[in-house]
């Protein structure tokens, strides 16, 4: 059975998502990022780098939140996963886009301003990543002025890798851009996104 590593409360969110979409039995190994299970040899062996999400498919050991979700998606054939060479190109374009632009900067910016106990703030760090995060918010709004989809003419793994990792986004004034503030709406608003939303907000 498909194992999958990693708290709700970290980016194994976006790998909880994904299974709930394809509807998979899996079990979940419930752990915080460097919680000791994670710094254990069992899980060193699967993970050298000791980070959540990992899963273990049958034996078929994968890191990475992205390239999870893309192999999920493809290995169960599902309408998530791009048919075409193009639109597969995208949902990879726009997974490595989100990892590179956005990825650390939307947590070092909420960390920054409201997570961390107000004495561990740096407002430099959180103006830093914000100003990352505009760049970043400016050319998905681009994308999005162009197309209601990031690949292809339906919602795919590439829309879910990219709105899954803006989960805190949702908590943010994105009035600045309104297509990228209406489809992650719209992407959260899915069954499956709300159930993985249920499960960090309990
Ligand atoms: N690029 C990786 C990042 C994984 C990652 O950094 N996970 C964090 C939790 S959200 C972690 O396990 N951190 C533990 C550490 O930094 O030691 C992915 O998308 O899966």
């Amino acid at each position: 059975m498909l194992k999958i590593y990693g708290s709700v409360n970290s980016r194994a969110m976006r790998v909880l998502w994904m299974a709930a979409e394809l509807d998979l039995p899996y079990e979940h190994k419930d752990w915080l990022p460097r919680a000791p299970e994670t710094k254990a040899p069992d899980f060193r062996a699967l993970n050298a780098n000791g980070r959540v999400p990992t899963i273990d498919d049958d034996g078929f050991v994968l890191s990475e939140s992205m390239a999870i979700n893309l192999y999920l998606a493809k290995k169960h054939k599902s309408a998530l996963y791009p048919a075409d060479a193009k639109n597969e190109a995208l949902a990879l374009q726009w997974s490595l886009w989100e990892t590179d632009r956005l990825d650390r900067q939307i947590v070092d910016y909420q960390r920054h301003v409201s997570q961390l106990p107000a004495a561990e703030r740096n407002p430099e760090v959180a103006d830093k990543a914000w100003g990352e995060c505009v760049a970043a918010f400016d050319v998905l709004e681009d994308a999005l002025k162009k197309s209601q989809w990031l690949a292809g003419g339906n919602f795919s793994v590439a829309d879910l890798n990219v709105a899954s990792a803006l989960y805190r986004a949702l908590t943010v004034d994105l009035g600045k851009w309104p297509k990228a503030q209406a489809w992650l709406k719209t992407s959260w608003e899915r069954p499956a996104a709300k159930k993985v939303r249920a499960m960090r907000e309990k």
